[in-house]
């Protein structure tokens, strides 16, 4: 698996625009949920949900299997005909619910979500939506528009991330941009973006709905580093599609050799550092970025 980007996107959206926002900026904000699948969707978040969960809890860090596979199928169930209105060629990986409990410990720091495909040939989208409408107390998203396509990247909880140096993490809050959505919005993004979220600081809550979706085609590796043994090497496993439903290490021993998946072998990497040189070019030179979001926002007022 190369670490470079695609030469050209797999076609994803059936809505045109929709596909080259993706594509410029690594996420799209879509109409998703309507109000009675809202209605639908809090019940079976009240009916299983675990009442004891505190901070920043996804559906997928459970160790209660049954309730990791209820959730998935019935969030998939409620979609089912929105995705098929709303992406072509794809398979839908996982359904999950990702829940900000009140209080400052629901706080999700700057991160890119883990390698699930080859991303030189492939990419993933996640699907993410809020049951209820966010501000900017219960725990909106922020990302950095772009940023999936600043480095090619293997990530995993084991593999370094590109932004461990201070001044980069203060850049990247600068010029991350909240995405406010409305209960049954959603932001369809790469999950290689760089993204992150504050704490839950209000009473309730806040609830998200989130859909991994892949092309049809597309295998499902996921990547591993033993720093001790590894070197400047990765290794990768491929996953069966269920993994994220039924992988047990979420939240637990992420930090092990995954139990799940067969090794594929290992690539070189360099564990690449994004500077904030690099930074402070792309974001105050790249001068579409604000007027971009405003094209975006006003797109959905107009359309949702
Ligand atoms: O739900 C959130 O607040 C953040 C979600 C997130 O960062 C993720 O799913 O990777």
């Amino acid at each position: 698996m190369n670490q470079r980007f695609p030469t050209h996107h797999p076609l994803f959206f059936r809505n045109t625009s929709h596909q080259s926002d993706f594509e410029k900026n690594g996420f799209v904000i879509i109409p998703f949920y309507n109000p009675a699948q809202i209605n639908t969707l809090y019940e079976l978040y009240y009916k299983l949900s675990p009442s004891n969960e505190i901070g920043f809890f996804p559906s997928t860090f459970s160790k209660d299997t049954n309730y990791r596979n209820t959730v998935d199928t019935e969030i998939r169930k409620t979609a089912e005909h929105i995705i098929g209105d709303t992406f072509v060629n794809t398979k839908t990986v996982c359904g999950s619910f990702i829940v900000k409990k009140p209080g400052n410990e629901s706080e999700m720091g700057i991160h890119q979500d883990m390698t699930l495909v080859d991303e030189s040939k492939w990419c993933g989208i996640n699907v993410w939506c809020p049951l209820c409408n966010l501000t900017k107390h219960n725990g909106t998203l922020f990302v950095l528009p772009k940023s999936n396509r600043l480095i090619p990247t293997l990530r995993g909880a084991t593999i370094p991330s590109i932004y461990q140096d201070g001044e980069v993490q203060s850049l990247i809050k600068k010029y991350a941009h909240p995405i406010y959505l409305k209960a049954g919005q959603a932001i369809a993004f790469d999950p290689s973006i760089i993204h992150f979220s504050p704490p839950n600081i209000t009473n309730t809550d806040r609830v998200v709905t989130n859909i991994y979706l892949t092309h049809k085609d597309a295998r499902f590796i996921t990547a591993y580093w033993d720093k001790y043994n590894f070197g400047n090497f990765v290794e990768l496993f491929e996953q069966p599609d269920d993994f994220f439903t039924n992988f047990e290490q979420f939240g637990n021993d992420i930090m092990e050799k995954p139990k799940m998946g067969k090794s594929i072998g290992k690539v070189p990497y360099q564990f690449p550092l994004l500077t904030a040189d690099q930074l402070r070019k792309t974001y105050t030179t790249t001068k579409p970025i604000a007027h971009l979001l405003k094209k975006i926002f006003s797109y959905a007022r107009t359309n949702l």
